[in-house]
């Protein structure tokens, strides 16, 4: 399906576009959706019970198994092409700037730079304690393993529910939505703040705002453009779209 002509005229035009991606863009690379059903082991878990640091306190081994198990599936997962047409698309702005939800890497992996990793990265280990990152550690078989430092809890580099974001990247990222000219929020659900307010953010400063999801989401009614389908399939067809 071939993207609106005046959807094409809008991005030819734009100067800045920000791009908010969710779990439904790694979908495609086999990595499943928070509102997917967690499969096996981890179905009668929902990741709002896990990824808390309550949760982690409760049941370090468990939380920590939990993101060993993602970190498996991340591992073999392969950016799909929806990562690949945002690398090309980041190349056709003056300004351009990636804002990603996922915590899988898998737009770097692309190779899209400079993207703003909101929720962190489940291949990054910091120590509960000291909140610094942690690359080696002694594998005496705890789980989760020990911090060499001050032998504190190891735990995953990602933002829980309840935590804070990193203020710096919050900033730059709400800066880059509410002075965009198009904004694309693409394979996310819109039900996690902050992040979700960046949509909000670029509608409010009067930007053209894109959304691409299969389903419909609180947004849909409120953006510009609705391509529904999957983010593998549209994003190229508005690459290519672009090139003509
Ligand atoms: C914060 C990292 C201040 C971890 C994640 C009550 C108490 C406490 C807090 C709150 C509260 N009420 C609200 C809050 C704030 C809370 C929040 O928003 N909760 C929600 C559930 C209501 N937010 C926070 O806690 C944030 N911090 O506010 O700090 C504070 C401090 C103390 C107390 C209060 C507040 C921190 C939020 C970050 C959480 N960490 N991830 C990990 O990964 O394990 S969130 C995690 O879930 C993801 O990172 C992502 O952000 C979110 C999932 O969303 P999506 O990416 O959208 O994925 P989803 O599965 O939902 O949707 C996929 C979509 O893709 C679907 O629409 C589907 O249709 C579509 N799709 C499927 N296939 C495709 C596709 N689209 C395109 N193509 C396809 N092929």
């Amino acid at each position: 399906m071939k993207p609106p002509a005046e959807l094409i005229e809008k991005l030819r035009a734009a100067k800045r576009v920000a791009v908010l991606t969710g779990a439904g863009v790694s979908a495609e690379s086999g990595v499943p959706t928070f509102r997917d059903a967690q499969t096996g082991l981890w179905a009668q878990y929902s990741p709002e019970d896990l990824a808390t640091p309550r949760a982690f306190l409760r049941n370090p081994k468990l939380v920590w198994e939990w993101y060993a198990w993602r970190r498996e599936l991340v591992a073999g997962a392969k950016p799909n092409p929806a990562h690949l047409a945002l690398v090309e698309l980041a190349g056709r702005f003056p300004e351009f700037q990636l804002i990603t939800q996922n915590v899988d890497g898998l737009h770097q992996q692309a190779g899209s730079r400079n993207v703003i990793e909101l929720h962190g990265n489940i291949t990054r280990t910091k120590c509960f304690d000291e909140r610094t990152i942690v690359t080696e550690w002694a594998e005496t078989g705890d789980i989760p393993p020990k911090c060499p430092r001050c032998g504190g809890l190891l735990r995953p580099d990602v933002v829980w529910f309840e935590e804070t974001l990193s203020a710096t990247d919050l900033n730059t990222a709400m800066r880059a939505s509410a002075s965009s000219d198009v904004f694309l929020s693409i394979g996310t659900s819109g039900l996690v703040y902050p992040a979700a307010g960046l949509p909000i953010a670029a509608l409010g400063h009067g930007a053209t705002v894109v959304e691409i999801n299969p389903q419909p989401t609180p947004f849909t009614a409120k953006v510009h453009f609705a391509l529904a389908g999957a983010a593998g399939i549209v994003l190229p067809e508005l690459v290519t779209s672009l090139r003509e």
